[in-house]
């Protein structure tokens, strides 16, 4: 949500301390807004889940839960222009770019307020105010055109980059490879950004990939790449800084592979046979990335009473969204007929 913000700012609120090692590089008010954003998603998502529970939400829907620290970490290193782009489990990139939550969640409902007037559902939602290229159901297909996106900033020369996520099972797909080439090739402005949760649908990226350092992947044609910790957004933020900067110094592509964590399903209905809860509970614990961000702004001498007033603000919002996903009208039947086919000359 906080685009373009200054790094080097060190403006604190109140009588804080300075702040932890491991909140480096963010200032406490770009830490406060991260803490604000990744919990925004979190309740959101929860929502989702309810209202899907309920039988309010119909079709797919994949819960970004969990990978919070990603999309918000990497939304503070971009600028008004920049792009991005992203596979199913696309509510959080959504929200990070400034969607509204009420227009994602009615189209989740399939209500006509929903951006894509409720006939796009879960997968299916745009900005192109916010920069935001969808929401794509078939696995690697955004990457290929995020390198379009990026090969358009290139010919505009208007210093914008692409963010384009994908997961690690995508990231063993043939076009995702080429997409590599072509980005190298042509030098252009695109972040890969490998969100790795370490499972596909129920397959363990390591009996899916022989590749173990997935930010090694783009090394045959020279593209650079990290390996970050995806559930602290501090590391995030800093590790998507210096792949911003070297893709608008015009270098050329870079890759990112976030470590992270999916704490529910793949998608609604999910076996969950494939980990032990043990996993998943320790993760929570040991690696929420909210409960990380929380606690690095009490440590550096944030009241308490502030992050209650987020905590109500995002619940107040969200509580707001889920109202209007119900109350909002199911698509006219005349919309049945409208934005499926553009005419080509
Ligand atoms: C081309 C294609 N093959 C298979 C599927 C079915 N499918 C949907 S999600 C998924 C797993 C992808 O895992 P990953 O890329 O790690 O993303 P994650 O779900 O973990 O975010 C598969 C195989 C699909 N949608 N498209
Ligand atoms: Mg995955």
């Amino acid at each position: 949500m906080v685009q373009g913000a200054d790094a080097g700012t060190t403006k604190r609120r109140g009588k804080a301390k300075a702040p932890p090692a491991n909140a480096e590089g963010l200032t406490q008010e770009q830490m406060l807004q991260a803490y604000r954003d990744m919990l925004l998603i979190r309740r959101f998502e929860e929502k989702a889940g309810q209202l899907y529970g309920m039988g309010l939400i119909g079709g797919f829907c994949h819960l970004y839960i969990g990978q919070e620290a990603v999309v918000v970490g990497m939304q503070l290193c971009l600028q008004p222009g920049d792009q991005v782009i992203t596979s199913y489990r696309d509510h959080g990139h959504m929200l990070a770019t400034g969607m509204e939550a009420r227009g994602v969640m009615a189209e989740l409902t399939g209500r006509s307020g929903g951006y894509s007037k409720g006939k796009g559902g879960s997968m299916h939602m745009f900005s192109r105010e916010k920069g935001f290229y969808g929401g794509h159901g078939i696995v690697g297909a955004q990457v290929s055109i995020g390198a379009g996106l990026a090969f358009a900033n290139m010919y505009r020369e208007d210093g914008t980059v692409c963010l384009t996520y994908y997961g690690d099972g995508a990231a063993n797909q043939g076009q995702v490879f080429e997409s590599y080439n072509l980005a190298a090739l042509f030098k252009l402005p695109v972040i890969f950004v490998i969100e790795n949760n370490k499972y596909g649908m129920g397959t363990s990226a390591d009996r899916a990939s022989a590749s173990k350092d997935r930010s090694k992947d783009g090394s045959p044609w020279g593209i650079p790449g990290e390996q970050v910790d995806g559930m602290d957004v501090a590391a995030v933020k800093a590790a998507g800084e210096r792949a911003v900067a070297h893709c608008r110094a015009g270098r050329g592509p870079y890759i990112l592979e976030m470590q992270t964590y999916r704490y529910r399903g793949h998608s609604m209905s999910d076996p969950a046979k494939y980990r032990t809860r043990e996993e998943v509970q320790k993760m929570r614990e040991q690696h929420d990335c909210i409960e990380t961000a929380r606690k690095i702004l009490l440590e550096a001498g944030l009241p308490e009473a502030e992050l209650k007033t987020v905590d109500d603000d995002v619940k107040a919002i969200v509580a707001d969204s889920a109202e209007f996903a119900q109350t909002s009208p199911e698509p006219d039947e005349s919309e049945l007929w409208t934005d499926i086919l553009l005419e080509a000359r």
